[in-house]
């Protein structure tokens, strides 16, 4: 029998559609529906276990899934939870950023952390939050509230509240404002150290290893663009300190009337945002075109 590897991500929610987006951008998709709890894919050797998010790191610390993709915030909550828990970060996925930060409401004055000292502050991060407060010297009662945490300073159960936020616009519809972030998160790649069936061993491992070439290759792609462009002869130096991580582009000399000219085609290694464009034009460049690239593999 061939080996598959198990893949833990969220069954619904914030970082399903992304999970599934990055592995169909790699090649990768699955038979069935997401009523299902287990899909299989055709296309590469492996399973996708659909799961809440809190459950993901429980599931791949015992070995059941292999893999799987949360939230650092989550992974970080069931670390502080369970001190024997040996996970690894294989890889920071670049989407489902977020930070877990301390709010209080508009109108209560703060001139520091110390004023939380014997207060009240609701969370759904209770491990993550009592750890930062004992970095912090400061005493606390947390109260564990598992959603809809920005009402409780309104209904009377807490003095400030410590959740995620993005936009932020979920602390200010409730009247609350951020006053300090305790960490950064965004979806992680988690692995275990646990081997159910240590005589396929190596044959997981090499799985584990061209899928974590696909993922890099998605993420690289994603962040490289093919930039094109005419442009003076005289101006290719100036063109290429503009251009975030441009290599050795390639330059065609532009025949017939145009021969101080030349065209240029470059992979840039980072976005290239409309100021560095307009920047471009302003030296000379024109028919400036921008392109996104589908995968690199180097
Ligand atoms: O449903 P399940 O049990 O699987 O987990 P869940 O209820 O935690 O799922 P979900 O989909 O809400 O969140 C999944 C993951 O998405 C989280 O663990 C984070 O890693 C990530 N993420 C990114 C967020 C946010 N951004 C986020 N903004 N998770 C929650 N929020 C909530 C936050 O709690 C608050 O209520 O959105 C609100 C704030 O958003 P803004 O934009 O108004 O600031």
């Amino acid at each position: 029998m061939n080996p598959r590897i198990k893949l833990a991500v969220q069954k619904s929610g914030r970082l399903n559609e992304k999970s599934l987006r990055i592995l169909r951008r790699a090649g990768i998709t699955f038979d069935g529906n997401s009523g299902n709890l287990i899909l299989s894919s055709p296309d590469f050797p492996i399973d996708l276990m659909l799961l809440r998010s809190c459950d993901i790191p429980k599931y791949v610390n015992n070995g059941i899934c292999d893999l799987g993709i949360v939230g650092d915030n989550v992974l970080q909550e069931e670390l502080a939870s369970n001190r024997a828990m040996t996970l690894q970060t294989r890889k920071k996925l670049g989407f489902g950023n977020c930070r877990l930060s301390l709010a209080v409401p508009v109108d209560e004055p703060f001139s520091g952390i110390s004023d939380f000292q014997n207060r009240k502050i609701a969370t759904s991060y209770p491990r993550t939050l009592e750890k930062y407060l004992e970095t912090q010297g400061i005493r606390c009662e947390i109260i564990e509230i598992s959603g809809s945490v920005e009402i409780a300073p309104a209904l009377g159960i807490a003095d400030a509240i410590c959740d995620l936020v993005s936009t932020g616009s979920t602390l200010k519809s409730n009247n609350l404002r951020e006053i300090k972030t305790i960490s950064e998160s965004e979806a992680v790649l988690i692995q275990s150290n646990i081997f159910r069936e240590p005589e396929i061993l190596a044959e997981k491992a090499a799985i584990i290893s061209r899928l974590l070439e696909r993922i890099d290759g998605v993420m690289r792609a994603e962040r490289t663009k093919y930039i094109m462009m005419n442009a003076p002869a005289n101006k290719i130096d100036e063109i290429k300190s503009l251009i975030p991580g441009m290599e050795a582009p390639t330059i065609i000399p532009l025949g017939g009337s145009r021969s101080d000219q030349v065209a240029i085609q470059a992979v840039a290694k980072e976005d290239v945002f409309w100021d560095t464009m307009q920047a471009l034009k302003q030296i000379g460049a024109s028919s400036i075109l921008v392109v996104p690239i589908e995968k690199i593999i180097i």
